[in-house]
């Protein structure tokens, strides 16, 4: 049987990155995708350096017509890995932006969809295939401040839970990992906007707050797994975190 191929967004940085890595370890041909081309490049780059088999596409899931153009390209994917993500803000509902909110639906829901919907046939036709949705400890349940990122990965979680049933019967299963606090260079940076200090505090006195590894290695066990398996909805938090406001501090 030739290469598995597996198609990742969000793989400039964070847990895409180290889901390329993992899963390129595992013996797939990893497809990276993200709107930072240099980045995705330079992954490909070290991967291929290593023996693996490895290729970049610059790729923004918000664009439509992008994500066609690069479905239109690809002439084998059997898992496409929905990384690409994150939060904007932590307002209140009664102060939120909704330019924020639009921005965080736009990647984290319908720039899944839209590249889900693209390689659907090519899942379909491998006969075995899979999608994962990355959502969020977030899409479960509210918290304050959560605000257009609670929402969105709330949508996350919706659309890995019907995809799963409009497709049963098909040979395609969905994954859904739901990662609670994880550090990553990016994900808190950006939801405080570049506000390192801010950012640094959310993970103050936390023993270790989940890597991107971590949730590498939980997203590379769901996927592995023989293809009648199907991991509905992993939820994967630090054990200093016992829910989302029941964190120990040191
Ligand atoms: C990240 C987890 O706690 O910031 O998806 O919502 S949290």
């Amino acid at each position: 049987m030739s290469t598995r191929t597996a198609v990742i967004t969000g793989a400039s940085s964070g847990i895409g990155a180290a889901t390329a890595r993992r899963l390129a370890a595992e013996g797939y041909r990893v497809v990276l995708t993200a709107r930072r081309k240099d980045r995705v490049e330079a992954l490909a780059e070290e991967l291929a350096a290593a023996g693996h088999e490895a290729v970049a596409h610059a790729l923004d899931v918000t664009d439509r017509r992008a994500v066609r153009h690069f479905a239109d390209g690809l002439d084998r994917v059997d898992v496409l890995l929905n990384i690409a993500g994150g939060a904007i803000g932590t307002e209140t509902v009664a102060e939120a932006d909704p330019d924020d909110w639009t921005a965080m639906f736009a990647v984290n829901v319908v720039g899944a969809l839209q590249i889900t919907q693209a390689l659907l046939p090519a899942l379909v036709a491998s006969g075995d295939g899979t999608v994962l949705v990355l959502s969020s400890t977030a899409g479960l349940l509210p918290y304050e401040g959560g605000g257009g990122y609670v929402a969105a990965k709330h949508g996350a979680h919706a659309l890995a839970g019907t995809l799963r049933l409009e497709l049963c019967g098909s040979p395609v299963r969905v994954i859904e990992v739901a990662p609670g606090l994880v550090r990553t260079e990016e994900f808190a940076l950006n939801r405080f906007r570049g506000d390192a200090e801010r950012a640094a505090a959310v993970y103050d006195g936390v023993a270790r707050p989940l890597t991107a590894e971590d949730v590498a290695d939980t997203v590379t066990w769901a996927v592995t797994r023989p293809g009648h398996v199907n991991i509905d909805l992993l939820v994967v938090r630090p054990r200093a975190q016992a829910a989302h406001h029941k964190i120990h501090r040191g």
